[in-house]
C-alpha cells in the first residue's frame, strides 16, 4: 500500500442539510489524526477520505463521521 496516498473510504451521509455542516465536518475530519484528506460533497451527500491506516482504521474513521451526527453507509473503501 502507497504509504503517501493511504486508505480510501467514501461514505453516504445522510442528514446533511447544509453547507455549514459539509464545512463543519471536513474540518473536524482534516484535524482528526490519521485522516490524511477528507473531502465533503454537500451536493452528492458523500464524504470522501484518505486515511493512513497505520494510524486510524476504517471502523474508526467510519465512527468519527458518526459521531458527528450522520447516518453513514459506506458506498466505496
Ligand atoms: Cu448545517
Amino acid at each position: 500500500m502507497d504509504k503517501k496516498e493511504g486508505a480510501f473510504l467514501k461514505l453516504q451521509l445522510e442528514g446533511i442539510v447544509c453547507t455549514g455542516c459539509a464545512q463543519d465536518m471536513e474540518t473536524i475530519l482534516n484535524n482528526t489524526d490519521g485522516i490524511l484528506k477528507a473531502s465533503v460533497s454537500f451536493a452528492d451527500g458523500t464524504v470522501s477520505i484518505q486515511y493512513d491506516p497505520e494510524v486510524i482504521d476504517k471502523k474508526q474513521v467510519f465512527y468519527t463521521v458518526r459521531k458527528l451526527g450522520f447516518k453513514t453507509k459506506i458506498i466505496e473503501g
